[in-house]
């Protein structure tokens, strides 16, 4: 997320008219996706990942922007003016929570996440710059967060830091999502089951369990089965498989490396023999040197005599260096 940090993103976050220098106005949407409810389904036996709710449905980044042409049309239509504008969800050098605050949809929580007084915090973002001026809205500035602290007490890797920021590289929704590489060791234990984001610090919050019940945009309802994969199915998809299973949704981000090398790790997290078999297949024969690493890992942690046999024999055949370093402390 280096981007971040560059000295013209910064300068263009600080003041939206260096991006529409028109600009008289922001407005401010929020687009509601499922609640989740966080529990496993209890029908089952095998072991399951999470997957964040923002990412059951299509890729929001696909939904918003046509949902906020529609809002700017129908702006037009009313001022009687053609507008000049920008959309932003996400990928614009803007700070969306900051806005919305302003534009009085709610506070920033110790989580860090925007969250509305009456709907919680289970929605995105979306924005339009105008030139045209309209009357603002108050901004939220009630902290509604009090002395509570559950999110910072809940979050797995504690990277929820006390001036309301969190230290990103620890944090799990981007581990599992924008990290390219190899999950530091110390972090993979802390990261669960989830597969894809993840939603601890919204799901702990009052906030939420209280008031989230905005019906979800039809566009966000789940995809069958998207919420708590299959462990052992999602590790055996071929590439094209993936793509097939993921076309026009955000899991696609990590890319299939990024997203089964996740899958690893909550295997290894389970400790579930029944995952053995599925991860020594994949060590043996996948050919992407960062899930076969992290799949040595996840084969050490379920441990036993098979495992400490195939990891060794893996190692004599075995050519990336990445991968043999993994063997070698998966079975130390
Ligand atoms: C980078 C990013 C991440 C990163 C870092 C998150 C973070 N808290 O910063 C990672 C990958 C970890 C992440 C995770 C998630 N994200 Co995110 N993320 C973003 C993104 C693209 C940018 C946020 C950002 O700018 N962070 C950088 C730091 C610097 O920002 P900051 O700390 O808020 O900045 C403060 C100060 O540093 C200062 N500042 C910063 N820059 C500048 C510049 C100047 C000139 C000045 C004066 C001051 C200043 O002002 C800010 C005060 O408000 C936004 C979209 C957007 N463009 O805003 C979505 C966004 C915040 N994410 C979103 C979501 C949904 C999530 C997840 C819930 C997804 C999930 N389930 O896994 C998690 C939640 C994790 C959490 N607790 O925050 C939503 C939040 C919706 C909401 N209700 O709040 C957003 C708004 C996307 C959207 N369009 O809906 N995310
Ligand atoms: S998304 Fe998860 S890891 Fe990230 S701050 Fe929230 S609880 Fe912590
Ligand atoms: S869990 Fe508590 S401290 Fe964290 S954001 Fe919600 S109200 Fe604020």
């Amino acid at each position: 997320m280096g981007y971040l940090a560059r000295e013209r993103s910064l300068e263009r976050r600080g003041d939206p008219r260096r991006i529409l220098p028109e600009a008289q106005s922001v407005l401010v949407a929020a687009l509601p996706y499922p609640v989740p409810a966080g529990a496993q389904p209890e029908e089952t036996s095998q072991t399951r990942g999470q997957v964040a709710a923002y990412a059951w449905g299509v890729d929001y980044h696909n939904i918003i922007p046509q949902r906020l042409q529609a809002l700017a049309a129908f702006i037009e239509d009313r001022t009687g003016k053609l507008a000049r504008q920008r959309h932003y969800t996400d990928t614009g050098p803007i700070l969306e929570r900051d806005l919305a605050q302003r534009a009085g949809l709610g506070w920033i929580g110790k989580n860090t996440c925007l969250i509305h007084p009456r709907y919680g915090s289970y929605f995105l973002l979306g924005e339009i710059l105008l030139d045209i001026e309209l009357e603002p809205d108050e901004p939220e500035v009630t902290d509604y967060c009090g002395s509570c602290r559950r999110c910072i007490d809940a979050c797995p890797t504690q990277c929820i830091l006390p001036d309301r920021t969190i230290d990103a590289g620890r944090c799990i929704s981007y581990l599992t999502i924008e990290h390219k590489g190899s999950i530091p060791h110390e972090l993979r234990p802390q990261m669960g089951n989830w597969v894809f984001g993840c939603d601890i610090c919204q799901m702990v919050c009052p906030w939420n369990i209280r008031f989230a019940s905005l019906p979800p945009d039809p566009a966000l309802v789940p995809h069958p089965g998207i919420e708590h994969p299959d462990l052992i199915r999602e590790l055996k998809l071929s590439p094209g498989e993936f793509n097939h299973k993921f076309r026009g949704s955000p899991i696609q981000r990590p890319h299939r490396r990024g997203y089964l090398r996740n899958v690893a790790i909550a295997m290894g997290n389970s400790r579930d023999p029944a995952c053995l078999p599925a991860l020594l297949e994949v060590l043996h024969h996948e050919s992407e040197p960062l899930v076969r690493g992290h799949a040595a890992w996840a084969a050490g942690q379920i441990g036993g005599v098979k495992a400490r046999r195939e990891l060794e024999k893996a190692l004599s055949g075995e050519t990336d260096p990445s991968v043999i370093s993994e063997i070698h402390s998966a079975i130390r």
